[in-house]
């Protein structure tokens, strides 16, 4: 394997405890793997060359643990930390398992629900500040209904940013370093989830009285499930400044979320995101430098020893594209076909410096003169592009 493959936490590379510790349990079976021990997940991880890892509260301390449980689990969840030089960049808050949830959390109908929720994630907000993450996500699994009328939407969309402006509230008053992401997905658990897509929630953060603190975490698959093209959803979080967080997985287009390996989807698609991450930059670097954060699991189908295989498959897939991508942007064929598909003419301005609306009117080459023949009969060449890529 040449090391130019072979991760290192330089390269950013994190994993959620949720990952590789999937049992496998699905709606019509039962687990097919047995329970991993974070302390195990964070040496494995980091064997791999992983840069560190994130969790839910619930992974690290098992639901309704009382105070000295919950102190005996992170002393040795902090220890393995310690030993292992793991960082935690992320953490995020299980508001989706427990029945109590069943009906939403920031936005369940019954209000004691609602006080509870915030609760919690104030409570795992203080360890997440703690351990030294920047980065808080919300996936609002359960925030969403089967039945239309039996939601009021604005209601809960009301009580969505009161719980975010709340929370965003509390980490600025405590001085926490912390930015949040939304994590957008349009279904599954519930049938239909508020904030479905990358889109719904750019909106829904412009509407927030803490906006500056807040942006997106999208995740590949979730964007795919909706037919949407994951590339554009985060060129256009970069350009709007919230892409704070990223889910990197694989789905094969619309149907259940898969969580496959990243690149074990769309293989075309996962090259134009890595290409856009690491070379979409200023002078053709990063657009992106925070974690590169894997939300996969591995198949049902694995046995136990081939989690970790598969954990190192994200990593691999991620390097091969970026090596590739750097040889594509260097390529001189490459660099002429982009070119006479006048790619890199979109970033000059339509109107010239200084030029407004009535020199476009007055302009008679813009319009009266303009050859629409011929402008219409211009090769553009992309399926070179994408051939070339491939
Ligand atoms: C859950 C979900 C993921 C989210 C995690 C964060 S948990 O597994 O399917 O997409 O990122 O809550
Ligand atoms: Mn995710
Ligand atoms: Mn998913």
């Amino acid at each position: 394997m040449s090391s130019s493959v072979t991760p290192t936490p330089a390269d950013k590379f994190t994993f959620g405890l949720w990952t590789v510790g999937w049992q496998a349990r699905d709606p019509f079976g039962d687990p097919t793997r047995p329970a991993l021990d974070p302390v195990e997940t964070v040496h494995r991880l980091a064997e791999l060359g992983a840069a560190g890892v994130t969790f839910h509260d619930d992974d690290v301390v098992p639901f309704g643990a009382d105070d000295s449980d919950r102190q005996r689990h992170l002393q040795r969840f902090r220890a393995a930390l310690d030993e292992t030089g793991m960082t935690v960049p992320m953490v995020t808050t299980n508001l989706f398992t427990h029945p109590v949830f069943k009906e939403g959390a920031f936005t369940a109908n019954d209000r004691g629900v609602r006080r509870y929720a915030l609760r919690k994630v104030m409570r795992n907000l203080d360890l997440a500040a703690e351990l030294g993450a920047h980065t808080y996500v919300f996936w609002g699994g359960r925030e969403g209904s089967e039945v239309d009328l039996a939601k009021d939407v604005r209601a809960a969309l009301d009580r969505y940013r009161e719980a975010i402006d709340t929370l965003a509230q509390y980490v600025k008053d405590r001085g926490y370093a912390i930015r949040f992401a939304l994590e957008p997905k349009p279904n599954e658990p519930r049938g239909d989830i508020f904030l479905p897509t990358v889109g719904h929630a750019l909106a829904f953060i412009s509407t927030l009285d803490h906006s500056d603190i807040v942006g997106v975490n999208p995740e590949t698959g979730h964007e795919q499930m909706s037919n949407l093209n994951f590339v554009h959803g985060i060129a256009q979080a970069l350009w709007q400044n919230k892409l704070f967080h990223i889910d990197l997985n694989g789905q094969h287009g619309p149907k259940f979320d898969q969580d496959l390996v990243f690149g074990h989807g769309d293989l075309l698609s996962a090259f134009a995101l890595v290409d856009l991450l690491e070379f979409g930059g200023p002078g053709g670097g990063p657009s992106y430098d925070g974690p590169r954060h894997f939300d996969y699991k591995p198949l049902r189908t694995e046995a136990a020893d081939a989690v970790w295989a598969s954990a190192a498959a994200n990593m691999r897939t991620y390097l091969l594209l970026k090596e590739r991508a750097a040889a594509f942007r260097s390529d001189p064929e490459v660099r002429q076909a982009l070119a006479d598909a006048a790619v890199p003419e979109l970033s000059v301005p339509t109107l010239a410096a200084g030029e407004t609306y009535q020199d476009l009117l007055d302009d008679d080459s813009a319009f009266e003169r303009f050859d629409v023949d011929s402008a219409g009969a211009r090769p553009h060449g992309a399926s070179r592009i994408d051939q070339l890529a491939l």
